[in-house]
Order: structure tokens, then C-alpha cells, then sequence
């Protein structure tokens, strides 16, 4: 889709316009960050739609809009971090409900879950997403929400959104995708069943790695009017200049996922063929199980890569700590390249748990540096 008509332009033209026209008041072509924490009313309850700025802020409507364009929502919600959004998300959920989360998921994502929320009465259970009837089965009566990522952090596991989609609501259960690997630009989750999409911005959406937040897009007005409820309630909102940054991120996030992919692939494709890799996961090679699924649902397979060492934990502490191009750090979907382990790093919270990886698995974020660049890196630090 893509036209002279706001309706029906494409990406990049929203990624640049959404919400963003020229400032009324001076023509300034980015949108101002508006610190202001009150606006004047002319009476009380009279006002030009904002009141107070944890409840709404010209900025945040500015940023809430534009992602909203971008997945092709309704409804968008700028929250302070990826945790804060999945805070409330699973905020919707009363003691006594139940989620049902996948075996491979953001460690912060289960924690929550299951160290916050289960101590106060929210049941949980983690199955494999992509095996249906194990699906069907761990839903319960009281079953409120379905937790997907895909591809999934850190084993790059593709879940097939439709399919959980259909068996979610026959059971009368809402379908929550985390889609902060894949991005707006690659996949929609809602074109495709889901409810909720929720991001960490901190990653891709900002990705420049300095500004921490969150987002939720929805197209149903129930969840919206709850959802904004609880945004305004508990207060974990991004401040304007958040806000700012991530406006100024995401115009650019189409050319740096195009550039991003392409690394991604060019890394992968090496990797496989690396005698010091037992096996790569990446949704873009034929050999991933989610291939054809990947490129069913998404536009292509993304920037994360990871690959199991064939000399296991010391190993891969040894290689992670060997590159000079890649950086040795948490996080993921900015510029420059990242590399970890997830076992001792993003993932020790999930340590014993039905979550828990392989302590040989390396992840790597491929920024996007000049390729070769990548390419010879990893190979000095594997050698
Ligand atoms: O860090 P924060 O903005 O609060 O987002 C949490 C989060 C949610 N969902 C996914 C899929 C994530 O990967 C994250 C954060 N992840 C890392 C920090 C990491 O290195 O994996």
C-alpha cells in the first residue's frame, strides 16, 4: 500500500509523518518536547485535551500515534520501559486468572510473570508455542491471556501467530505478542489475530541505545480504555524527551532494518559453515524449522542471530569475550553490534526454570557496521 493519501502511505513516509506535522504555534519541523507538567484550563475541565502530563503529553501523543501507524493500530500507548508495558498488560488479569507463556521467552518477560504476579495470585504455565495441542492443552477455563514472542529471545524460535491466534480464542483467551524482535517493519502481529503487541523501544524502535522504553498497540477499544486507564493510574510513563528520542529513532527504523537484515543474513550464513558452531538459529536459513513460517508471516527474518558453540560454556564465555567489533553487553537492535551469553547474562533469571538455555548459546545483535567487518571479527574470535 503506499499513495499521496496519509491512508495509504507506506512505511517510511508514516515512520517520518504519523503524528508529526509542523509545529502549529512555530512551523518547527520536529515535533517540540513539551516539558510542561499541567496545561491551563479556561474553566474547570476546559482544555485543549491536556490536563496533566502523566495522563497525556503533546510528545507522547506525538510518539503514541506514530507507532500506532506502524503497526497498523488503533490504539498506541508510550509506556517508561518494555517491562512497564507487559506490567500493564498483565495488570488486566485479576488472582485466580491464568497466562500461559512460551519455554523460550525474555527472561524479565518470566520474571514477571512468575516471580511477581504468581506471588500474587496469577497462575502460569510455559509450553512450546509451536506445537498446537501442547497449546490446547495447557489452556485452562481460566486462562485470560497467551503470551507469544517470535522470533522468540534468545533461541530465535518462530511461533506460528495465526495458529496460536485460533486456538487462543476458541478457548476465549486474548493473544499477547511481544513483537520487539521483529519490529513493525518485518511483521503485524494484529493483521495477523493477535490482541495486544507489545514492545521493548529500548531495542530496534529506538536503536540507537540510549533511551529505555516501551509500547503497546491494540485495535480493540476495550482493551484501549482499560489499558490507558492503568497507563494514567500506575503512572510508568516515558518522560517528553524519551519520547523525543524515540520519535527521532523510528524514522529511520526501515533503512537500518533493511541493513540490519542484510548483516544478519551475510552473519548467519557464516556461521553455519564455522567448524567451532554446532548449530546457528536464524529464521532465515533453510535449515531453521520456522523458515517457511518466518516467511509466511514476516517480511524477512531479522537481526538476531544465535549459535551454540561446539566447545560448550567455556567456549562460548571465551568467544564472547574475544571480539572487538562486537561489544560484550545485554541488549539489542541498536546501530552497533552486540554480542552475550544469555545463560549468565539477559537469561539468569530464567536459570532452573522450564526456561532454561543452554549455557553454550551465544546471541548476537548484528548492527549494522560495514559487513566484512562483522565477518572478520567473529572469525578472529571463534579461531
Ligand atoms: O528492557 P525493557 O525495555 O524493559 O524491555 C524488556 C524486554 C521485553 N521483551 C523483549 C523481547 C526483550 O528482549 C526485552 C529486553 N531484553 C533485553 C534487555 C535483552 O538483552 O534481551
Amino acid at each position: 500500500m503506499s499513495g499521496a493519501d496519509p491512508g495509504e502511505w507506506g512505511f517510511d513516509t508514516r515512520a517520518i509523518h504519523i503524528g508529526q506535522e509542523p509545529d502549529e504555534a512555530t512551523g518547527a519541523i520536529t515535533v517540540p518536547i513539551h516539558l510542561a507538567t499541567t496545561f491551563v484550563q479556561t474553566a474547570p475541565g476546559q482544555h485543549r485535551g491536556f490536563e496533566y502530563a502523566r495522563t497525556s503529553n503533546p510528545t507522547r501523543v506525538a510518539l503514541e500515534r506514530c507507532a500506532a501507524g506502524l503497526e497498523g493500530a488503533e490504539h498506541g500507548l508510550a509506556f517508561a520501559s518494555g517491562m512497564a508495558a507487559e506490567d500493564a498488560v498483565i495488570g488486566l488479569m485479576r488472582p485466580g486468572d491464568h497466562v500461559v507463556l512460551g519455554t523460550d521467552a525474555y527472561g524479565g518477560t518470566f520474571r514477571l510473570i512468575a516471580q511477581v504476579y504468581g506471588d500474587r495470585g496469577i497462575g502460569w504455565s510455559a509450553v512450546d508455542m509451536t506445537d498446537r495441542d501442547a497449546l490446547a492443552a495447557a489452556i485452562r477455563s481460566e486462562t485470560r491471556q497467551v503470551w507469544v514472542e517470535t522470533p522468540t529471545n534468545p533461541m530465535l524460535t518462530v511461533v506460528d501467530i495465526a495458529a496460536v491466534a485460533d486456538v487462543a480464542h476458541a478457548a476465549g483467551a486474548d493473544v499477547v505478542v511481544d513483537n520487539t524482535f521483529a519490529t513493525p517493519y518485518l511483521q503485524n502481529p494484529l493483521e495477523l489475530g493477535a490482541d495486544v503487541v507489545v514492545h521493548s523501544t529500548t531495542k530496534y524502535l529506538g536503536g540507537h541505545s540510549d533511551v529505555v522504553g516501551g509500547f503497546i498497540a491494540v485495535d480493540r477499544d476495550d482493551l484501549a480504555e482499560r489499558l490507558s486507564f492503568i497507563q494514567n493510574a500506575v503512572g510508568a510513563v516515558p518522560s517528553p524527551f524519551d519520547c523525543y528520542l524515540l520519535l527521532r529513532g523510528v524514522k529511520t527504523l526501515g533503512v537500518r532494518m533493511d541493513r540490519h537484515c542484510d548483516n544478519a543474513q551475510a552473519v548467519a550464513e557464516f556461521l553455519a559453515s564455522h567448524p567451532a558452531v554446532d548449530r546457528v538459529l536464524f529464521p532465515g536459513l533453510p535449515s531453521h524449522p520456522g523458515y517457511e513460517v518466518a516467511a509466511s508471516q514476516m517480511r524477512r527474518p531479522g537481526g538476531m542471530v544465535s549459535f551454540i558453540h561446539t566447545g560448550g560454556e567455556a567456549a562460548a564465555v571465551a568467544a564472547v569475550g574475544a571480539t572487538r567489533v562486537f561489544r560484550l553487553a545485554e541488549s539489542l537492535g541498536a546501530v552497533e553490534s552486540l554480542i552475550e551469553q544469555p545463560s549468565t547474562m539477559t537469561h539468569l533469571s530464567v536459570a532452573d526454570s522450564p526456561l532454561a538455555v543452554d549455557p553454550g548459546l551465544v546471541r548476537l545483535s548484528v548492527g549494522i557496521e560495514t559487513v566484512d567487518d562483522l565477518l572478520a571479527d567473529l572469525d578472529q574470535a571463534l579461531g
